[in-house]
């Protein structure tokens, strides 16, 4: 009977650890430079991004701009022309969101947004079994 009435804490106590850990080793805010530079890029083209982080899109003397296309929980685009600006936007959607400019064909890049930093092993036992005991 002890065991059945603390069961229910302990799956609780290993979902809390579960949703947490992922997210521990992702940066809250990245910055990607559009380059001045032939061929035209983003740099770096991919970063990782903790969900509810912000990327920082830092343009230069050329202009450029950011589409999402219609992708669900994509930020808003940064349309137009963009030139020696940085506009920011905030991911509040896990996922991979790809990105385009559309002033420069083949000119594109990737947020990957929670989920997939460095885990930490997991714990089958987060709380020590006596602590649950009253
Ligand atoms: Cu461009």
């Amino acid at each position: 009977m002890r065991l059945l009435r603390s069961l229910p804490l302990l799956v609780l106590a290993a979902c809390g650890n579960d949703a947490a850990s992922p997210e521990q080793n992702l940066p809250q805010q990245v910055s990607v430079q559009a380059t001045a530079t032939a061929p035209p890029a983003f740099s770096p083209s991919a970063v990782q991004l903790a969900t509810g982080g912000t990327v920082t899109w830092v343009f230069g003397t050329v202009a450029h701009n950011v589409a999402f296309g219609n992708a669900p929980g994509a930020p808003a685009n940064i349309p137009g022309s963009n030139a020696n600006t940085s506009v920011s936007r905030t991911f509040g959607t896990s996922g991979t969101f790809s990105y385009g400019c559309s002033l420069h064909a083949g000119m594109s890049g990737s947020v990957i947004v929670g989920g997939s930093g460095t885990q930490n092993p997991y714990d089958p036992y987060p709380v020590r079994r006596g602590s649950l005991r009253t």
